[in-house]
């Protein structure tokens, strides 16, 4: 897909749109700070962002409308954070601690720009209809392996299969499971084969992503029952009415673990990797790379290559390898 580009003074009408903002924000985030305690300082979890406003949960997970100064960085959905209370059910965020992990996506001049903050696993939804695709599921695996986090494989709509077609898509399915990819049978529909699913889920910052029509709408609505309850009381806290749905919001899974969802994240894939980012994200590849005769090999057509010899001795499936190519000679050219 083309890239949506502006000139440059369109960037830098842009960019100085953003720093008048930025310095009101910064000038109402400051004299509420004035009114308050420096020496009160508390740890909080940003639960949404809306704009320059967001809501933090506190260590007792009630809900605080907070401004934030702007030169702290980019602040996201799950970021921890430190703040400052000004007033009643208000504050001010100061500072973005650490990161475990985060999504990024370029925005419109190429920046990585977070969606999201310390997310531990990601949660691949596929579905016999629309019909699954091992590319885009690696795809998101390397993304995974890049970000440094967890996957599970929920195979939506089981209740479309019959028994032939379910053995078929085992078949071909088996070596995500040989290689530490859990698969997971559900059907959000009829709420079915849930529990293993929730339990995978539990101790978890979760998000779900997959391509259109596989049920991530439906899966969250099962998954989260109070959904309309939760989002009713975050409209509420933000103190801007209707929370909107299109943004990234974190919620607490009523038997543990969290969900982070959002539309844009639902169709996250992954930025600009180099070549050794991309081979490391095939995580059987680990033990070949640096095998094959030619330091530079392609895995393609060279003698002795160490790849293509563990396909042979079936230590990787050649779909993986496959599509590995594939995005290896897509690289650079997709984004
Ligand atoms: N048969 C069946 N249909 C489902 C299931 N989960 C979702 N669907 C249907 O699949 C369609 C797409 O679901 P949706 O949740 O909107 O998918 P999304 O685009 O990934 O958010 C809807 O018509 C759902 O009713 C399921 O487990 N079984
Ligand atoms: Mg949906
Ligand atoms: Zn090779």
């Amino acid at each position: 897909m083309a890239k949506r580009k502006l000139s440059k003074r369109q960037k830098e009408r842009i960019q100085t749109i953003q720093e008048r903002r930025r310095q009101k924000m910064e000038l109402r985030a400051e004299a509420a700070l004035q009114d308050s305690d420096d020496e009160q300082l508390f740890e909080g979890l940003v639960i949404t962002r809306h704009g320059q406003n967001l809501v933090v949960a506190d260590q007792q997970a009630n809900y605080v409308h907070c401004l934030f100064r702007q030169n702290i960085g980019h602040v996201v959905c799950g970021d921890r954070v430190v703040w400052q209370p000004t007033t009643e059910g208000q504050g001010v965020v100061t500072a973005i601690l650490e990161r475990s992990s985060a999504l990024v996506r370029p925005n419109f001049s190429g920046e990585e720009k977070p969606l999201a903050a310390n997310i531990t696993q990601l949660v691949i939804v596929i579905a016999p209809e629309p019909p699954p695709s091992q590319y885009l599921v690696d795809q998101y695996l390397v993304a995974a392996e890049n970000i440094g986090v967890k996957t599970v494989i929920a195979l939506n709509k089981s209740d479309l299969f019959n028994s032939e077609s379910l053995q078929d898509f085992e078949q071909e399915y088996a070596h995500y499971q040989a290689t530490g990819y859990p698969i997971i049978q559900i059907s959000a529909k009829y709420e079915h084969g849930l529990d293993p699913l929730v339990e995978h889920l539990k101790g978890e910052t979760n998000i779900l992503v997959g391509q259109s029509g596989v049920g991530k709408s439906s899966l969250i609505n099962a998954l989260l029952p109070d959904l309309d309850l939760l989002t009713g009381k975050l409209s509420e806290a933000s103190g801007l009415g209707c929370h909107t749905t299109s943004a990234t919001t974190l919620y607490d899974l009523p038997h543990g673990g969290q969900l982070i969802d959002s539309p844009g994240v639902r169709s996250f894939r992954f930025g600009n990797l180099t070549r050794q980012e991309l081979e490391q994200g095939f995580k059987e590849f680990l033990p070949f790379l640096g095998q094959c005769k030619f330091s530079n090999c392609s895995h393609q057509q060279e003698p002795d290559c160490a790849l293509r010899q563990a396909v042979k001795d079936g230590k990787i499936d050649p779909q993986r390898l496959k599509n590995f190519l594939h995005m290896a000679a897509n690289l650079n050219k997709e984004y």
